[in-house]
């Protein structure tokens, strides 16, 4: 069954020049690019994006990192795409988490900046796609 994601490249992984690095996989991967936008983000969309971690302790930490710099924002396309991409992703610590072969594994080393996102879920995606990109 087709479905979508919400693939960030987030501020490290744009600083670092990885966003084709990032590109190449998901396509080396199958999956299809449907929309595809650099900007920076403002407090309030991150809040929005980020709202099932408010209250955390990382919670500042994660809005702060997440609106510091442009971030390649991309919606995903394929089969199994949501678990498809966070395979690809790896888990969220980059180093007792993540496998090497994936993004993180490979190319991350904190929790808090591991370079890319990807929505956990099909109620997620279609959340995450609609604030993110609300004319598609
Ligand atoms: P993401 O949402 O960014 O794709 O990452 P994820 O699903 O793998 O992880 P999630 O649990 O949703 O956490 C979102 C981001 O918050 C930071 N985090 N820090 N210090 C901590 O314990 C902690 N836990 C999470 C990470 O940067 C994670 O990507
Ligand atoms: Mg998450």
């Amino acid at each position: 069954m087709t479905e979508r994601t919400l693939v960030l490249v987030k501020p490290d992984g744009v600083a670092r020049k990885l966003v084709g690095e990032v590109v190449s996989r998901i396509e080396r991967k199958g999956l299809g690019l449907v929309a595809l936008d650099l900007r920076t983000v403002d407090r309030e969309l991150a809040a929005q994006h980020y709202a099932e971690h408010d209250g955390k302790p990382f919670f500042e930490e994660l809005l702060s990192f997440i609106t510091s710099g442009p971030v390649l924002a991309a919606v995903v396309e394929g089969p199994r795409a949501i678990a498809a991409w966070r395979q690809i992703a790896g888990g969220t610590d980059p180093v007792e988490k993540a496998t090497p072969g994936s993004i993180r594994g490979d190319l991350a080393l904190e929790t808090g900046s591991n370079l890319v996102h990807g929505s956990d879920s099909p109620e997620s995606a279609d959340r995450e796609i609609k604030l993110w990109f609300p004319n598609l």
